[in-house]
């Protein structure tokens, strides 16, 4: 072995050792889940603690005439029973929305939706507690309610806010209906007609992103803790924002934020569901201030399903205009957006519509309008994103399905169609025509690259096979070819358009060395099962040069945790990731001054070495990261502060924008509606990646979730405001059973903005998966001429197709 041999394998072992970016690192959480060992806020026990539970309405619309507690009061065990008339004294009958609107903690004088919260009963345990609540005796006159978005705003619509009735300016400007929310519009309305009017090829169609819950196994809950003699209050809860939520509890309860404790400990799932506040929150800090005691609250399956939050429920007339040979020449999309009983949509607060206005998705798509009308229902509120950054499921699902529709109109293939309108590797940056700036990308590799691997041109032939097959009448199976390409943007986001309640969505990580090298690090994001103990680890590992078992990552502390604005959106890589990298570089660099000092040469002498400083052209003269931290609390130089810790702040420069490449291949069974995913292959860019096991596990979670959606997850309400699908009876979750093998692939484009090159992947595999899904279905009912056909795709509806089709006998 010579000595280069040597020196490399040698620095190979160290590199190895560390379990840094680009390992795949096992997930030291799972240590504890899989053992039972997590803590979730349903463990907390705590002295004297008392249960909530809520008295909910059966009605989607009423007015209340009257509320009668005592019969509850009497009952043994129950300690007391809160009614909007308790609240409003404290001006917390209400509480604001990240909207901009506000929302009923308690309903006062009229109910909303169904399973709307009425009064809140505390008591000895959650048994007494919810036997009380079918014994507090409200009056309601039921009123006509709304449940098609569509007519919301007619002439002779029941008015549903009467709180804002008279308020015709909105938070996002003047409404034009009592029971409308918002109008938002972006993009040329002029040019984009223009280029409609005269274009060879147009397509429209209604394409419904229907209501559904992003349903986490772990419901929302709180415990509240108020300290009466030092007038703290302690809230755990399943946050996916604490120190926002440490913010908003502060704002609306007068308490000084110094004096409020939120904590996250372990969350089972959130998929945008614990981003929100609910009123079980706003009940179990108010019962613990009034009581003295804690208050424990506890959703179960039906009121998680049918009441905090929603996702989706956009109804969107979309457009595409091109030219004869498939060049797109411009967009025009309305959305109706069903916004439920309160505007309570988890957006950044300038967004009334989220990131809808990415719909351009992956072309370059010169001209582009989006209007969204956003409106109240007799539904639940919500809005939040669900696996998607903020609307970006339905901008994909409207723009994958779009541009399949204009392939079948221009006779040409999809695949074809995409490339031919792809924004090319040099036009990134791109600046696209409603608004965005995509950072980078190289849509044309990872398309051939998922074609190549799929075997494509091999599948259109099997299927143009099988359809004259079953013209000729020799099978009842159809066979679809789903695609999509989607184009994700995540990591919100620059201050300048990205604030929520008016705090710029910046992040942060603290990181410390300890003088036996090791570390605690603590970030403003909170892990609700990506992974975050095992990643954020490894990027500090590459960073410092410090073996990730030797880091500790601590999250959803508020006292502890420097603040930041919370894991949604894809955003933990993306923002407070970078703050990590940049911490770990502040380290680094004090780190290159100590050891100067010890090895008494100039810093410039030095240069990093996996985990050490040496120095230039001496390779036996250096100082590792352990030695260095040791120095920093014993033998510092001189005129320098000991300790190695650091701090970032980290406010992004832009998004990131990861993408990916999908494809679904399905047999579908005309006679029972009965969908087979034969294949399903994802390809994914998310930039450098960290941990290629993790997010392989994000993709194929994601992707699960895209099945559910397209394939019978809904929220649906009958025609009295009743919830369907309130409990998993209905609500389609599936499981191993039903769930298809997931292939993965990737391709590797750094974000150029980004400290590491890291895009967020978390939620891409399902904003690309939904249109996949439903782009395979309709693929496999077009030579039928069966039209768009809507999602879900269940049995039960794509029998219903064939119904419609004349193809069963
Ligand atoms: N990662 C990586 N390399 C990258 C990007 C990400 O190794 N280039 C890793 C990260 O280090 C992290 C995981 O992948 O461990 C997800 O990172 P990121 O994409 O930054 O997303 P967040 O951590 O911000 O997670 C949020 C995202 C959202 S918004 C939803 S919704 C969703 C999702 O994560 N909810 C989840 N995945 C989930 N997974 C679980 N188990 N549970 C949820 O509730
Ligand atoms: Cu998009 S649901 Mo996630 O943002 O918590």
């Amino acid at each position: 072995m010579n000595d280069q041999t040597k020196i490399d394998q040698d620095r190979a072992e160290r590199t190895e050792k560390l379990q840094g970016m680009g390992c795949k690192r096992k997930r030291v959480e799972d240590v504890r889940f899989t053992q039972g060992k997590g803590s979730y806020v349903d463990d907390l026990k705590l002295p004297g603690m008392l249960f909530g539970d809520f008295v909910r309405s059966p009605h989607a619309h009423a007015r209340i005439k009257s509320i009668d507690t005592s019969r509850a009061k009497a009952l043994p065990g129950v300690v007391a029973v809160l009614t909007a008339a308790d609240l409003k004294p404290l001006g917390l009958h209400y509480m604001p929305t990240l909207a901009g609107d506000v929302q009923a903690v308690l309903a006062e004088e009229k109910v909303l939706f169904q399973n709307q919260e009425v009064a809140f009963v505390i008591a000895e345990d959650r048994y007494i507690a919810s036997d009380a609540t079918e014994l507090v005796d409200v009056e309601y006159e039921a009123l006509p309610c709304i449940v098609d978005p569509f007519k919301s705003m007619d002439a002779d619509a029941p008015i549903l806010r009467e709180d804002i009735q008279d308020k015709m300016e909105g938070a996002h400007g003047p409404r034009k209906h009592p029971n409308h929310i918002f109008e938002w519009t972006i993009g040329d309305k002029e040019a984009t007609d223009a280029v409609f009017a005269n274009a060879d090829v147009t397509i429209k169609e209604m394409l419904v992103d229907h209501r559904t819950h992003p349903s986490p196994l772990e419901t929302c809950q709180s415990v509240a803790s108020f300290d009466k003699v030092k007038g703290e209050l302690t809230l755990w809860g399943t946050f996916q924002a604490p120190h926002v939520i440490r913010t908003v509890v502060s704002l609306i309860s007068g308490l000084p934020e110094h004096k409020i404790h939120v904590i996250a400990p372990d969350i089972g799932g959130g998929f945008g569901n614990k981003v929100g506040a609910y009123a079980g929150y706003v009940c179990s800090v108010v019962g613990s201030i009034v009581l003295g005691v804690p208050v424990k609250w506890v959703e179960d399956r039906m009121e998680n399903l049918s009441t905090t939050s929603f996702a989706r429920d956009y109804h969107m007339t979309t457009e595409l205009a091109a030219t004869k040979d498939g060049k797109i020449q411009a967009m025009r999309v309305h959305v109706l957006a069903d916004h439920g009983a309160f505007d309570a949509c988890a957006d950044p607060s300038k967004w009334p519509a989220g990131f809808m206005n990415i719909c351009t998705g992956s072309y370059d798509i010169p001209t582009a309008h989006l209007a969204v009308d956003g409106v109240y229902t007799n539904k639940a509120s919500g809005g939040v994103a669900y696996r998607c950054s903020f609307r970006v499921t339905e901008a994909v699902f409207a723009i994958e399905r779009a541009v399949e529709l204009l392939a079948d109109k221009l006779g040409m293939d999809a695949a074809e169609l995409r490339i031919k309108n792809f924004i090319k590797p040099e036009q990134f940056p791109y600046k696209s025509a409603l608004g965005w700036e995509y950072d980078s990308g190289d849509y044309h590799t990872a398309m051939k690259k998922a074609m190549d691997t799929i075997g494509y041109k091999e599948l259109r032939e099997e299927q143009a096979q099988k359809r004259e097959a079953f013209k000729r009448g020799e099978t009842r199976e159809i066979m679809g070819i789903g695609i999509s390409f989607f184009t994700e943007i995540v990591g919100a986001g620059p201050a300048k358009n990205c604030d929520i309640l008016g705090i710029a969505m910046f992040d942060s990580a603290e990181i410390r060395i300890h003088p036996t090298g090791s570390v605690i690090a603590r970030m403003g994001t909170k892990s609700q099962g990506q992974g975050h103990e095992t990643t954020y680890a490894q990027i500090i590992a590459t960073e410092i040069g410090i073996p990730a078992d030797d880091i500790m990552i601590e999250e959803g502390n508020t006292d502890t945790a420097p603040y930041g604005l919370g894991t949604y959106g894809s955003r933990s890589t993306p923002v407070a990731g970078a703050a990590t990298a940049v911490a770990a570089r502040k380290i680094k660099a004090k780190a290159q001054m100590i050891a100067a000092h010890m090895l008494e040469v100039h810093e410039g002498d030095l240069e990093w070495d996996v985990d050490r400083f040496r120095v230039k052209g001496l390779p036996e003269k250096f100082k590792t990261m352990k030695e260095i931290a040791w120095a920093a609390y014993n033998a510092p130089p001189p005129n320098m502060e000991p300790g190695l810790e650091a701090v970032n702040y980290y406010e992004p420069p832009n998004m990131t924008y990861p993408f990916g490449a999908y494809f679904c291949v399905m047999d579908i069974d005309v006679d029972t509606g009965v969908a087979k995913t034969r294949r399903f292959y994802a390809l994914d860019d998310c930039g450098t990646r960290i941990n290629p096991m993790i997010i392989e596990g994000q993709v194929h979670g994601g992707l699960t979730e895209a099945f559910a959606c397209a394939m019978g997850q809904e929220i649906r309400y009958d025609e009295h405001g009743n919830v369907m699908g309130a409990s998993f009876m209905d609500f389609f979750l599936p499981t191993a059973v039903e769930t298809p093998n997931w292939e993965t692939d990737f391709t590797v484009t750094p974000s150029p903005h980004h400290p590491i090159g890291a895009k967020g992947v978390g939620e891409s595999p399902h904003v690309g998966g939904v249109p996949c899904f439903s782009n395979a279905v309709n693929d496999a009912y077009a030579f039928l001429g069966a039209g768009h056909i809507q999602m879900p795709h269940d049995a039960w509806r794509l029998w219903t197709v064939g119904q419609k089709l004349g193809l069963h006998t």
